[in-house]
């Protein structure tokens, strides 16, 4: 797959507005995380700060950052590779109906979120209760995303008629994962969403099933964040080991890690749930183990990136056992997205070793609700995922608007200031979350505030730490957003078109077992079965009342 492609003005505005309108709401997203880093190190000594109360605030922080920013994008960037890889572009009515759905979702979730309607954290954990309309809009941008995706399906469907025997591109594989995976997680969420807590919000029923509403949130939960991570392993297969210089190491690899999502991202969401008491411990187990397997996958990426990048640097004239490392283009201007991507890899050595640590159940018990968790998932959610993202955003922009990138050389140090505030930042929370240091909390009016009762010196320091490493990860942002949009506003100088970097196979083995979706799909559906029906069982047969709605801000129940 070589050269640039011509795309309709249609196509080309919807992708345009796809990434644009999240990285607008971006900058509301990213502001709120670092007001929160000054609430947690006590330089915020209040319940609120500019008019946004502390809930408030980091409500609108996870929406937007891990919710609506993410899914929007996915979506475009899916639009833009079934446009290149399959030369076939998305449906238009149905690519349309699914950017309106989703934009309307967003306005609709956003009023009660600005207005103090709805600060129940982007987990929406009942008996935590918002506005019908932030219920609502999440629902329509779940189905707008759904709608994304079957724009695409037809067009894949013809092509494997047009081209009988070839291999799928590497990126339909990646990008139709994500989907089937989203597909998969957004089924119990839309059931709870639909069935209980609109309904509850809405006044229609009185109480709602507190264990259940959990179940299937993180029967959702945790695909969500393989539907995170996709896309970036998307771009990793495909695109680094070209940015890199040279080839991805093993194509079979790629087209294996992408099937063993689909089966083993769903069954393991009640590692959420260890401390919960309506499940028993065999499920926990079984989810413990299944979680464990979902490693497998990540660790054959690392290895064949590892090996693909080695490959691209030796060609490159590295030479020994480890100097090879210093021949990638780290500030290669043109090829920025090197940066992003390997910026993102390193902190997600951090993220999966911690997300293997969280995994036992032991340690599990020592680090649940406290920062340690935060400090996990900025290294995951907030490092390979978001850099390739934002990356991949401006890349899109450039080739889409015929624009070239305004400050290159700004550009290539945003993903490095980025990996260096979260190196402080996360460190900061997960060193004291291992003494207690707890989440989602206004530690401003409490454990940092020496006015406080509570104030507990030993976290002052590392909520230092946190505030300092959350200031560097502004900068990087701040960098971002002026190379952003001053290269909106520079002229023209090619026609607008669209192109990705593919990379060749260096082992271009035969696709065997991963030829087709289906069996994969079927797979999973047996696993899910395996590890969801008794669990649901549990939790049914364990919960007989239903709770009333309830408000962080009062004691007693609203009713
Ligand atoms: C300047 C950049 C950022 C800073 C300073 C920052 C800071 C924070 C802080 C301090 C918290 C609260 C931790 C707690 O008390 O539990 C938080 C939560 C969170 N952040 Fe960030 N963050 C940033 C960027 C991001 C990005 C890019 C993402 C995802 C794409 C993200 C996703 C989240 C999520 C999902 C939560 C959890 C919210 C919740 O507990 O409901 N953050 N962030
Ligand atoms: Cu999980």
């Amino acid at each position: 797959m070589e050269g640039s492609i011509k795309v309709s003005p249609s196509l080309r505005r919807l992708i345009l507005a796809e990434v644009g309108i999240p990285t607008v709401l971006l900058i509301f997203g990213i502001y709120h995380g670092f007001v929160q880093t000054l609430y947690r190190a006590g330089i915020i000594k209040s319940a609120s700060f500019m008019g946004i109360e502390y809930y408030q605030g980091l409500t609108l922080h996870g929406v937007i950052n891990a919710i609506v920013y993410t899914t929007m994008f996915a979506i475009a960037f899916g639009h833009a590779l079934v446009a290149y890889y399959l030369r076939k572009e998305p449906n238009a009515k149905v690519a349309w109906a699914s950017f309106w759905l989703m934009t309307v979702g967003t306005l609709m979730a956003a009023v009660p979120m600005f207005t103090g309607k709805a600060s129940v954290l982007y987990t929406f954990y009942p008996p935590l209760k918002a506005s019908p309309l932030f219920y609502i809009g999440a629902a329509l941008l779940v189905v707008g995303s759904w709608l994304g995706f079957f724009s695409w399906i037809p067009r894949y469907l013809s092509w494997r008629r047009e081209n009988p025997g070839s291999k799928t591109p590497m990126a339909i594989v990646g990008i139709f994962t994500t989907f089937i995976v989203w597909m998969i997680a957004t089924l119990p969420l839309a059931y709870e969403v639909l069935v209980m807590l609109i309904p509850w919000s809405l006044g229609w029923v009185n109480g709602i099933n507190v264990p259940l509403a959990r179940a299937l949130f993180w029967f959702f939960g945790h695909p969500l964040v393989y539907f995170w991570l996709l896309p970036a392993y998307t771009m990793y297969y495909v695109m680094l080991p070209r940015v890199a210089g040279g080839k991805l190491y093993s194509d079979f690899a790629g087209r294996l890690t992408f099937m063993l999502f689909i089966v083993l991202s769903a069954p393991v969401g009640v590692h959420h749930q260890f401390g919960e008491p309506a499940i028993s411990t065999q499920w926990k187990w079984l989810h413990t183990l299944l979680t464990y397997g979902v490693a497998l996958p990540s660790f054959v990426t690392a290895f064949t990136l590892a090996a693909s990048l080695e490959y691209a640097a030796r060609l490159r004239g590295g030479k020994g056992l480890f100097m090879w490392w210093g021949k990638l283009p780290y500030r290669s201007q043109e090829n920025y997205l090197f940066a992003y991507f390997f910026a993102g890899l390193i902190l997600f050595l951090f993220g999966g070793i911690t997300g293997i640590l969280n995994t036992s159940y032991t340690v599990n018990a020592v680090v649940h609700n406290t920062s340690w968790v935060p400090g996990h998932f900025h290294t995951t959610v907030g490092g390979p995922v978001f850099l390739a993202f934002i990356g991949m955003t401006l890349f899109m922009v450039t080739k889409l608007t015929g624009k070239p990138v305004a400050y290159p050389r700004l550009n290539v140090w945003v993903p490095y200031l980025w990996l260096l505030g979260v190196a402080f930042f996360s460190s900061g929370l997960m060193v004291s979350g291992l003494t207690g240091e707890p989440r989602r909390t206004n530690m401003g009016l409490t454990y940092t505030n020496p006015a406080s009762e509570a104030f507990n010196a030993d976290w002052s320091a590392a909520a230092g730490i946190t505030a300092f490493g959350g200031f560097i990860m502004l900068l990087s942002m701040a960098a971002y957003f002026i190379v952003f949009f001053a290269t909106l506003g520079t002229p023209r100088r090619a026609e607008p078109a669209l192109e990705f970097p593919t990379s060749e196979a260096y082992l271009d083995e035969p696709a065997r077992v991963t030829t087709n979706f289906k069996p994969w799909i079927a797979a999973a559906v047996v696993v899910l079965l395996i590890a969801y029906g008794p669990t649901l069982y549990d939790v049914l047969r364990a919960t007989f009342f239903s709770s009333v709605p309830f408000d962080p801000g009062s004691p007693a129940p609203l009713r």
